[in-house]
């Protein structure tokens, strides 16, 4: 099977826009403001990584490393300082990342089974229909759960996109159990050699507690039919929320093993930063990122390929 990767260099390079203007540039303006790097110039630009939502230990520990590294070249020019902390951007982003892609694991799980959580507006059922549009794109027959039953426009918002993209969705009546949403969605994409399976799922239901039974309880339904489905449970998280989307996802891994994080609305915010806090903490990988509200807005993440877009460097 060909790994395909949904990656738009200048897309991506355009959403990031807003963090850009919080870290880059500011780091940019530090060093060019100065002669010589110096310690001084490391302290200014650990300011700049604190206050741009990456967190106080990690900016603390890349500046540790940065300075490390400049002591072991002779090179100390502009240009050499803003690569080296480039590069340890990247190793702090690869660091919990994974080389398996969905495209792999299908040829080990027929159907593969994903499971989409995360708190209502983080941009769950959004993040299905891009998928789902990716995922057809490379060939790959899709199918679509719709087990968020307790909102009420949930079912319609899902199936525009599943029209939009050309693929099934599994839907029952607003109220429906949504565990019987997700049985029904397996049996079916069983009988009919589906590829992919995704469910969708209620971000709020009436109180956090009966949102993490209810996922429990899905995922419980979803091995009666498929012994090791869910076979990936994705977190999606509103990068716009920023300390926020840390403490969600430390919530939801108490109580669900969460195998992938997406992380969405990375285009309308200067907070794009807490990305790197995200993934030290987690030590989950990210899979996705949302750069926008179309349907070839959700990218592959790729550390090189962010830290390249964050800092405008065209690939090799
Ligand atoms: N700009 C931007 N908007 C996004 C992105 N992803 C999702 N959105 C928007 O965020 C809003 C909420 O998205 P939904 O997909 O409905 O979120 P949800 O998690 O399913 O929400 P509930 O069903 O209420 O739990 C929508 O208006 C989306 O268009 C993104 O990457 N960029
Ligand atoms: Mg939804």
């Amino acid at each position: 099977m060909k790994i395909f990767k949904n990656l738009n260099f200048n897309k991506l390079k355009n959403g990031l826009s807003k963090t850009r203007e919080k870290l880059v540039t500011s780091i940019n303006e530090a060093v060019s403001r100065r002669a010589v790097i110096d310690e001084e110039v490391l302290e200014e630009i650990e300011e700049i990584l604190i206050t741009s939502d990456i967190g106080f230990d990690i900016a603390m520990n890349i500046i540790d490393e940065t300075r490390k590294s400049l002591k072991s070249q002779s090179d100390r020019s502009k240009i050499n300082i803003v690569e080296t902390i480039k590069n340890e951007l990247v190793k702090l982003l690869d660091e919990h990342s994974t080389k398996t892609s969905e495209f792999e694991l299908i040829e080990k799980h027929h159907p593969l089974v994903i499971l989409i959580i995360g708190v209502n507006g983080a941009g769950k059922t959004t993040t299905i229909g891009k998928l789902a549009y990716i995922y057809k794109k490379a060939g790959l027959k899709v199918l679509i759960g719709s087990a968020d039953t307790f909102r009420a426009a949930a079912n319609e918002q899902l199936e525009i996109w599943a029209n939009r993209v050309g693929v099934d969705i599994i839907q029952k009546a607003h109220g429906a159990d949504p565990s019987s949403v997700a049985f029904d969605t397996l049996n079916i994409a069983k009988k009919n050699d589906i590829d992919i399976v995704l469910i969708d799922t209620a971000g709020r239901l009436h109180t956090k507690n009966n949102l993490m039974q209810e996922l429990n309880k899905i995922k419980k339904v979803l091995s009666k039919v498929i012994d090791d489905a869910p076979h990936e449970t994705f977190l999606v998280l509103d990068g716009n929320t920023g300390q926020n989307a840390l403490i969600q996802a430390k919530e939801f891994s108490k109580v669900t093993d969460v195998t992938g994080l997406i992380i969405t609305k990375l285009d309308g915010t200067a907070k794009g930063g807490s990305i790197f806090q995200i993934i030290a903490e987690q030590k989950v990988p990210v899979k996705y990122i949302g750069v926008g509200e179309g349907i070839d807005d959700l990218q592959n993440f790729d550390a090189k390929e962010f830290v390249n877009a964050l800092f405008e460097t065209e690939p090799e």
